[in-house]
């Protein structure tokens, strides 16, 4: 089927790279491919993104611990998860971080008119043998009132605590808010 198309195709080619070129608008020097961040089988790590925080204690896992670049330089959010490898429930009461004296826990809602929504939680369960994941468009540590917002590149340290006595410390790279529930620039 393809015997005499090379020609058009080329030309259709050509036409898209211009188009793609001029529509971009970014820096000439701009490499960044924010549609490839996943980061299985990497031949090149990106050494501008440190690794994600984990911590063990008792039962507990912590692991993919990361605090999101502040769009709004007073108030971030922090996310991780948290594995209980016990056979007894336990339940995540506060949170802090070395950034504010302020945090609380949220999750994310829909009202009835189709709005999201950040709502505080009291605590957060976590089930005997089950993983609680928090990440962006859920439950979240809402970090605010932060006086010096941190960079990407800088690491702080999320504090978690939890009903069984047991208090977990994990440090957290700030990294770009790169959420799938997209952009909201
Ligand atoms: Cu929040």
């Amino acid at each position: 089927m393809n015997t005499s198309t090379t020609t058009p195709l080329l030309v259709l080619g050509t036409a898209l790279a211009l188009v793609t070129l001029s529509g971009c608008g970014g820096p000439p020097a701009d490499q960044h491919t924010d549609s490839r961040d996943h980061h299985a089988t990497a031949s090149a790590p990106d050494p501008s993104t440190p690794p994600k925080g984990s911590a063990e204690a008792g039962d507990l896992v912590i692991e993919d611990a990361w605090l999101a670049e502040p769009a709004n330089p007073s108030m971030t959010a922090g996310y991780l998860t948290i594995s209980n490898t016990g056979d007894e429930d336990i339940t995540l009461t506060e949170a802090a971080t070395s950034l504010s004296d302020r945090t609380e826990l949220h999750t994310v809602e829909t009202t009835e008119s189709g709005a999201a929504q950040m709502v505080p939680v009291d605590d957060i369960p976590i089930p005997a043998g089950e993983t609680v994941e928090l990440a962006s468009g859920g439950l979240h540590i809402m970090v605010l009132d932060i006086a010096d917002p941190p960079q990407v590149g800088d690491t702080a340290t999320i504090t978690l605590t939890f009903d069984n006595g047991e208090t977990v410390q994990v440090d957290a790279p700030v990294l770009e808010r790169t959420g799938s529930s997209g952009h909201h620039h």
